[in-house]
């Protein structure tokens, strides 16, 4: 059994090494007054006991047989904006501010139903393919899982998303600002599988996706979307999909917007001309500022958030503090994200974590010294095919103030004095 001196010279040495190891991280000089700065004297000085924890076995094996997280984590949770306007069409967002890596866990992926959660018996399930097509076929889920399936990472936005900033900093939450975002593993049968079994009639340029819910959501798909890359998925992160998320079957399109990754999926048809649902004519359309609108904005632009600090932390301490978020493009990988810390006078290049994958969430990162006064942090992403993230006016300039769909200008989060941190325009 260790003594308890020796456990209480475990931590001291600990603190030193760590402080050792932290000068100089990064290009920001920690230094061991950075980090003690804002600990109280007492917590230094005070002697570690052994608590009850370590006393006593634990918890069984068990004892949550599907495992959940630490109580202490409760707060922890999908939030929206409160009522819905009408019963079952709502949304909840993702808590960006407390996620650390670039997976969502499904348990706080943001959810966006036009007319609720219907709970379906995947026995009872069915999935029609017809329309020009050689042989029209009905699927079950049996039928489908048994064919040839892939795993692929990538990220889902609502092309909602942000939309409620486009007039002024909106929002108080980067959760309510930026959170119908997730990224999931998503596995199912590549489209182009199950086109291919019923044979593809040469003049068939459009694929209508219908869901099995009350809104019978229905979108057009064009078909070298289908044959490239969309997937009929039945599993998400490695378990199979949850209610929410669209169980048993859901279309999903790397990179397009997720209105069109339709849920709990029933039908599928194919057709000359898209098919004009509501869904891409009264909705999921981008007025401009000529008076005309744009139509069938399938893909996601580069956009990028600071998902620590926000408007949901407060800096209790100056000195380091990494500065993180999440950069994302439906055009592709993300090659660089720049941060800016003081309204955008100078900006300096990110770390970005690998891996950096095709249409998935990229973590980046930044070392920061807070000298304690105000502060304004933006990040602007870059990808691949040389898309920048604009400035808001840059964005107003060219879509003027009656979108709401595919909003993706740089975010500011102004650092008050008093370490608070509010939704600003730099
Ligand atoms: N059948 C059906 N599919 C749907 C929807 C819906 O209401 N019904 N909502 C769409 C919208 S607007 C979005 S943003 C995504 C949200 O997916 P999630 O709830 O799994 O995050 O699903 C899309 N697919
Ligand atoms: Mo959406």
């Amino acid at each position: 059994m260790t003594n308890k001196n020796e456990k209480n010279a475990q931590p001291q040495s600990g603190r030193r090494r760590f402080l050792r190891q932290g000068a100089g991280l990064g290009g920001v000089a920690l230094g061991a007054g950075a980090l003690a700065a804002g600990a109280p004297a007492t917590a230094r000085a005070e002697a570690l006991t052994v608590p009850p924890w370590t006393r006593a076995p634990g918890e069984p094996v068990l004892w949550r047989a599907y495992g959940r997280p630490a109580e202490f984590e409760k707060n922890v949770i999908r939030r929206n904006r409160g009522a819905a306007p009408m019963p079952g069409a709502n949304s909840s967002m993702t808590p960006l501010q407390d996620l650390r890596g670039i997976i969502t866990p499904t348990g706080l992926v943001f959810e966006r139903h036009h007319a609720g959660i219907p709970l379906i018996d995947p026995a009872l399930h069915r999935l029609a393919v017809h329309g020009l097509v050689d042989r029209p076929r009905i699927f079950t889920m049996d039928d489908l899982v048994r064919l040839p399936s892939v795993s692929r990472i990538h990220f889902l936005e609502c092309s909602g998303n942000t939309g409620r900033e486009w007039r002024a900093p909106s929002a108080t939450s980067v959760q309510i600002s930026h959170g119908l975002l997730s990224c999931c593993e998503w596995t199912g049968v590549p489209l182009s599988v199950v086109l291919e079994e019923v044979g593809v009639h040469p003049e068939a340029a459009w694929v209508l996706a219908e869901g099995a819910d009350s809104a019978a959501m229905t979108r057009s798909v064009p078909m070298a979307k289908a044959l490239e890359d969309a997937l009929l998925v039945y599993a998400q992160n490695g378990e199979m999909l949850r209610p929410e998320h669209g169980y048993p079957l859901r279309l999903f399109l790397p990179g397009f917007e997720g209105n069109m990754s339709i849920k709990w999926l029933r039908r599928l048809k194919l057709g000359r001309e898209p098919f004009m649902t509501r869904e891409e004519t009264a909705k999921y359309t981008d007025s401009l500022p000529d008076g005309s609108a744009r139509q069938f904005t399938f893909l996601m632009d580069v956009k990028s958030v600071i998902t620590f600090p926000a408007p949901d932390h407060v800096l209790r301490d100056r000195g380091f503090h990494e500065i993180a978020g999440l950069a994302w493009s439906g055009h592709g990988r993300i090659r660089r994200v720049d941060v800016s810390v003081d309204g955008g006078r100078g900006w300096r290049e990110a770390k970005l974590q690998a891996p950096v994958l095709d249409r998935a969430l990229t973590r980046f990162r930044l070392s920061w010294r807070w000298d304690g006064g105000p502060a304004v942090l933006q990040s602007r992403a870059i990808d691949e095919a040389g898309n920048v993230q604009p400035l808001p006016d840059q964005l107003v300039a060219a879509r003027g103030y009656e979108s709401t769909y595919h909003y993706n200008a740089i975010q500011a989060w102004r650092v008050g004095a008093d370490g608070r941190i509010a939704n600003a325009r730099a």
